[in-house]
């Protein structure tokens, strides 16, 4: 990313915003075994992992880096890629929001009951991520010249996902348990419902879907929260 389509895409950062901390009193060993979350102040590729760890019933620390912050280069040169997320997890840090999300989903038992679901949930999370790809080129890249194109294919790419709730009777895509791409799917369904409210419309499985993720006592709390509905979809205010 060029450095003018970095400022583009910050352009709506609060210029400040201090961290944050989800985190319950706790006891100074439990502090130093936290989570630790970095990244900039929307939901982005973050929301993902912290949908996950609200859902699991996790607490960690939010550290949001503010665009001045970012533009100084500090941190930037501190990233083993030039980029955020960033996660920490005691001793071991981690970047690429993916591998961030698998590493979670192992580690919290929501990667499958054996290899052959495993694979599975890999692929259907890939296909969410072709869905998340085309939404981020249409926000940052297309979004006044090619909207009408897209809402023109996107009920091709949901009417691929319907099918596979339909057909998997276990109410996830994989399954019969939450898996880390459920959580991804659920966030692309309730940002195109942004993008386009009617996206669902004609979707049955996915609204039922939608509505019973969402419905999950945690899940529930986190959408309806401060935290949730006041941080940015996107960096450059475009959702
Ligand atoms: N493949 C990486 C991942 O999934 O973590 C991409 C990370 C990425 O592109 N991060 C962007 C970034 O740090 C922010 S965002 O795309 O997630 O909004 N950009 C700043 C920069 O200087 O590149």
């Amino acid at each position: 990313m060029t450095l003018q389509n970095m400022q583009a895409r910050l352009a709506n950062y609060p210029s400040c915003h201090p961290p944050t901390a989800h985190l319950r009193s706790s006891t100074k060993e439990e502090l130093q075994m936290a989570y630790v979350l970095t990244y900039f102040p929307v939901r982005g590729r973050a929301e993902a992992i912290r949908l996950m760890l609200k859902d699991q019933g996790k607490d960690w620390t939010e550290v949001t880096v503010t665009r001045d912050m970012w533009l100084e280069g500090t941190v930037k040169n501190s990233c083993l890629f030039g980029q955020l997320p960033k996660f920490e997890d005691g001793d071991l840090t981690l970047y690429q929001s993916n591998a961030i999300r698998r590493y979670l989903a192992r580690k919290l038992g929501i990667y499958g009951k054996d290899d052959k679901e495993e694979a599975f949930i890999d692929m259907m999370d890939d296909a969410v991520q072709d869905l998340q790809n085309k939404y981020i080129k249409l926000i940052y890249q297309e979004y006044d010249t090619k909207k009408e194109d897209y809402f023109k294919q996107l009920p091709c790419d949901l009417a691929r996902f319907e099918k596979i709730l339909t057909c998997n009777e276990g109410g996830f895509l994989v399954g019969k348990q939450i898996s880390f791409a459920d959580y991804a799917l659920l966030l692309q369904l309730l940002n195109h419902e942004v993008l386009c409210p009617s996206a669902l419309d004609n979707f049955p499985s996915l609204q039922a879907y939608r509505d019973r993720l969402s419905a999950r006592p945690n899940i529930k709390a986190y959408l309806e929260s401060h935290a949730f509905k006041n941080t940015p979809i996107n960096g450059n205010g475009k959702q």
